[in-house]
């Protein structure tokens, strides 16, 4: 096509086609590169037909629901808004005078890390923007970065999380957003250099977030410090976070009780935390203790307070209403089709119980229904991320499972070769929290747990016998990791005789980690990934690599070899396309490609099959490799 277009171009004919040409005709290398893109896009489509479907018939979806937007929505002042006109202290003066109920929606973020292994695409998201932009103003703020999300975006959906930060942001400039940070674990799993952490939540302020929830995985105040400051000092909000864990109303579950907590927030508050987060992440706040929690952190600490907490066990709705009760500022919820679960409870439920009470969200949830019908029909797509959690499940106070970790723990135990073990997972999960001195679990320290619950499994461990077996054992990464004291300092410490026979005579640290671990050169990183994958690096490319050197590397070459298939809708990113069907994707602004498939071939003698499409109306045969 490239050549052919240079040839009959008329002026090259006419014989004044020099080197230049091509310089001065830049349109002909669009014609290439965009050949080129959809050349890549058949490839990645072919070979999900071929290697995904089995060249079988993948299921039919309908369109998601589009939201219908009327004209008289109340002009009322967005949260972004009003929080650059007030400027930081009047306007969380205003959160704490404010009689209403303030609410984050997680639907962007945890929601579909809880319930679709977080799953969503930039793509679905940027569907409802306009609409959320539109609808939900009257939210503190949306949820809708960190977590899990940063990773899933490059490792299972092959797109960027800046660009999705940056894209959300220009179609919905009027909400806050907010991201879950992991404090020295940025966004991973693991301690990164200082340097990284700090570069990172600057970066994340300059792309459009405006709320940083800064977490510890085990409450440890001294690494939290570096990520508080740095976020404070962009000038943003920072919700410093207490993980909840325990039951403060059960005398048997003493070692996190109500004075902790008192405690640990007025330390977050002498950091100069601007909100107060409790964040309930496996969702074992009881609707009563709620109450207390919040009547007495209220009366100890003067910033507002913000509940994040799971529905697990049902209890959700009932937890934020007592808190509700107790003055909480600011609770989060899910639309209620992306709520309930492992999820948050349902955003919809808590404003309807909330009407006409002194706590009245005075949200219209019209525009919330919607948007909520958009993601329901969303999720039908996502369904083979569905965990299959069928109810909600009140043993999860005697576990104390993450939610995210929950639905993840079940298919972990089987692919490790015990299928059917799930229960006996699960009480070791118990066990082993004792056995590392009964921590917080929640990304990364849940996984140590997670871990060593397995390992015990496999091994027939117990608590009373691990000390002796041990000896002659190796434990996984994350608990050695653990022992060493390279996630931190648990409350209590970590117990000396596992930390003997998991290090096997390795010396432990005491200190933050990210005092020992060498800052990342960024100059030379940055050079590095230049000239490996012929790209001009920014921080952020910096910045990915530094977090995920393996994933990010990965990412850049499936690039290379589909292109940019965050273009693609989901319905064929997730299942490609049945003979006949066709599907169009805006490569770029304007310009869009139509494809269809007509057939697949038999395979060959060489393991390939020839797929044939159409690519805007001309035949084009692709050679894909059969896998099956
Ligand atoms: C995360 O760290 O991703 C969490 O959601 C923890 O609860
Ligand atoms: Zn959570």
């Amino acid at each position: 096509g490239f050549l052919i277009n240079v040839l009959k171009n008329p002026l090259f004919k006419e014989g004044k086609c020099s080197t230049k040409f091509i310089d001065e005709h830049p349109e002909l290398f669009e014609i290439k590169k965009s050949r080129d893109r959809g050349t890549k896009l058949l490839q990645f489509i072919g070979n999900i037909v071929v290697n995904d479907n089995k060249c079988e018939e993948k299921p039919m979806f309908e369109q998601p629901h589009k939201p219908n937007i009327k004209n008289n929505i109340d002009k009322i002042e967005g949260s972004k808004n009003l929080f650059d006109r007030l400027g930081k202290e009047s306007y969380i003066k205003k959160i704490k005078n404010d009689k209403k109920l303030l609410l984050t929606d997680t639907t962007m973020r945890d929601a579909h890390q809880s319930l679709l292994a977080t799953r969503f695409r930039t793509y679905d998201l940027l569907q409802v923007a306009k609409p959320t932009n539109e609808y939900m103003k009257d939210l503190f703020s949306l949820e809708m970065w960190g977590g899990a999300t940063f990773d899933v975006a490059y490792r299972f959906l092959n797109e960027s999380p800046w660009i999705r930060l940056q894209k959300l942001r220009k179609e919905i400039p009027d909400i806050m957003f907010q991201m879950l940070f992991r404090a020295s674990n940025g966004v991973g799993y693991t301690n990164y250099p200082d340097n990284v952490i700090k570069e990172f939540l600057k970066e994340s302020a300059r792309q459009g977030i405006d709320i940083f929830r800064i977490f510890d995985s085990l409450n440890w105040v001294e690494n939290m410090k570096p990520s508080i400051e740095t976020a404070l000092n962009t000038g943003k909000i920072v919700e410093a976070s207490m993980c909840y864990t325990g039951d403060i109303l059960n005398p048997e579950k003493s070692k996190y009780d109500l004075e902790y907590y008192v405690k640990m927030a007025k330390e977050l508050e002498s950091l100069g935390s601007d909100i107060i987060c409790i964040k309930d992440m496996a969702g074992l706040l009881k609707p009563q203790a709620a109450y207390i929690l919040i009547k007495t952190l209220k009366e100890n600490v003067k910033t507002p307070i913000h509940l994040h907490t799971h529905d697990t066990s049902g209890n959700g709705v009932a937890t934020c209403l007592m808190a509700s009760q107790a003055g909480v500022d600011i609770v989060d919820g899910a639309l209620e089709t992306m709520a309930g679960l492992t999820s948050q409870p349902s955003l919809n439920a808590i404003v309807e119980s909330l009407k006409f009470t002194e706590r009245d969200t005075n949200i219209d949830l019209y525009g919330y229904r919607e948007i909520g019908n958009y993601y329901a029909d969303l999720r039908k797509i996502y369904k083979k991320f569905e965990s299959g959690m069928a109810n909600s499940c009140s043993e999860i106070y005697e576990y104390e499972i993450p939610g995210g970790q929950y639905s993840n723990l079940k298919p972990q135990a089987d692919s490790l070769g015990l299928t059917g073990r799930f229960e006996e997972v699960k009480d070791n999960y118990k066990e082993a929290n004792k056995v590392v001195g009964d921590i917080i679990k929640v990304t990364p320290s849940s996984k140590v747990v997670g871990d060593l619950a397995i390992f015990m499994t496999k091994n027939k461990l117990t608590k009373d016998n691990i000390i002796k077996e041990g000896e002659k054992l190796s434990f996984p990464d994350s608990v050695v990791d653990y022992c060493k004291g390279m996630i931190g300092q648990p409350e209590g410490g970590i117990p000396k005789d596992l930390q003997r026979v998991v290090l096997k005579g390795e010396s432990p640290i005491d200190v933050r980690p990210g005092l020992l671990i060498p800052k990342f050169d960024f100059v030379n990183e940055k050079r590095y990934l230049d000239k490996k994958f012929n790209i001009k690096s920014n921080i952020r490319n910096a910045l990915s690599y530094a977090l995920y050197p393996r994933v990010y590397e990965d990412y850049l070459r499936h690039f290379q070899e589909y292109s940019d298939i965050s273009k693609l809708d989901s319905e064929v990113f997730f299942h490609g396309l049945n003979k006949g069907e066709e599907c169009d994707v805006e490569i770029e602004d304007g310009k869009v490609l139509t494809i269809k498939l007509i057939g697949i071939g038999n395979v060959k003698e060489n393991g390939y099959r020839t797929v044939v499409f159409e690519l805007n109306g001309m035949s084009r045969r692709i050679e894909i490799k059969d896998n099956n």
